[in-house]
């Protein structure tokens, strides 16, 4: 426990909550009333706290909650379920991995690429990576230098070229190596829609037919701290690309996280990692559990 400890991560959720059960005298339609009023504040979308109170009616009717202690555990375990979308909320464990690293600009694709090279390398995988963001020529610098920092290599290209030859490049030398897990990362100009899906296919289809017998992950990273626009990405990114999970960055930096809830529970998007700052270590596996109870955790 404690993840979220001196992070203001919940505050929102929490101290409005706590609020409200602070004037609670019984678990009546005043409370409910209130309580939707409180997690549309915290950023949980109309439709996920609608299911949130028929969840918690229904543990009020099978279970007496006669105190704040025993209101605020079942809040903690409808959200948890909610967020819980089983072995999908883990990284695929099995050998060779291909990863996309999709997003927009500024979310923290490269960041997290470094964050998860270096925790795939301490799990005892080799690790490959492909700059195919080739949009900016900082672009494959930034990320070389996270590799040299974590101790992997970067495949990477000229600036302005073609992004998918950076990947079937990266895929060979990956074979070659007996590389465990290729993360790539790329660039996200989503202000044009159609070039990134074409590009986003154009990768797929290298990834299809040079290594068909890769196992697949497409990580949408998205930027906590921009709330609700977070879940309009997601609704954007979820048109144009086969999505396997999410990196919700930033974390610690914002009152936000009720964001989470609504984008696994809207879209059915299992969240795989957190990010809690800018190091090394700053990238957190997603515990459905951990994160709920991280609401109340003082
Ligand atoms: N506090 C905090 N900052 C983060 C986190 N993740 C990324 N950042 C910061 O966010 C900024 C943008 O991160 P990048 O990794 O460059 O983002 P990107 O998605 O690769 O951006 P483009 O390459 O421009 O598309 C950097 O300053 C990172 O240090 C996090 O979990 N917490
Ligand atoms: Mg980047």
């Amino acid at each position: 426990m404690g993840i979220f400890k001196k992070k203001s991560t919940f505050q929102k959720i929490s101290q409005s909550i706590t609020d409200l059960l602070a004037i609670t005298v019984k678990i009546d339609d005043e409370f409910y009333e209130n309580l939707e009023e409180t997690l549309i504040m915290a950023d949980i979308g109309i439709d996920t706290t609608e299911k949130i109170l028929v969840e918690m009616k229904k543990i009020a009717d099978r279970r007496n909650l006669y105190n704040e202690q025993k209101i605020k555990e079942a809040i903690v375990e409808v959200i948890a379920k909610i967020v819980d979308k089983g072995d999908r909320n883990k990284l695929c464990p099995d050998n060779p991995l291909i990863i996309l690293m999709i997003g927009i600009n500024g979310g923290g694709k490269t960041t997290s690429i470094g964050k998860l090279a270096n925790r795939c390398k301490n799990d005892g995988r080799t690790v490959l990576l492909a700059a195919a963001d080739t949009f900016r020529a900082a672009a494959a610098e930034q990320l070389t230098e996270w590799g040299n920092r974590v101790g992997v290599r970067t495949i990477r290209h000229e600036e302005g070229t073609d992004p998918s030859a950076v990947i079937y490049d990266a895929i060979q030398s990956a074979k070659a190596n007996n590389i465990d897990v290729l993360i790539c990362d790329t660039a996200g100009r989503l202000q044009n829609k159609r070039n990134l899906m074409k590009e986003l296919e154009k990768m797929d289809r290298v990834i299809t037919r040079e290594y068909p017998e890769a196992n697949r992950e497409t990580l949408l990273v998205l930027d906590a701290t921009t709330g609700k626009n977070a879940i309009s990405q997601a609704e954007e990114f979820n048109d144009i690309a086969n999505i396997t999970g999410i990196i919700l960055t930033k974390l610690d930096g914002t009152a936000r996280g009720g964001i989470a809830i609504t984008i696994a529970d809207q879209f059915d998007m299992p969240i795989k990692f957190i990010g809690m700052g800018e190091g090394l270590d700053d990238l957190i596996p997603f515990d459905p559990m951990e994160f709920a109870g991280g609401i109340f955790d003082e």
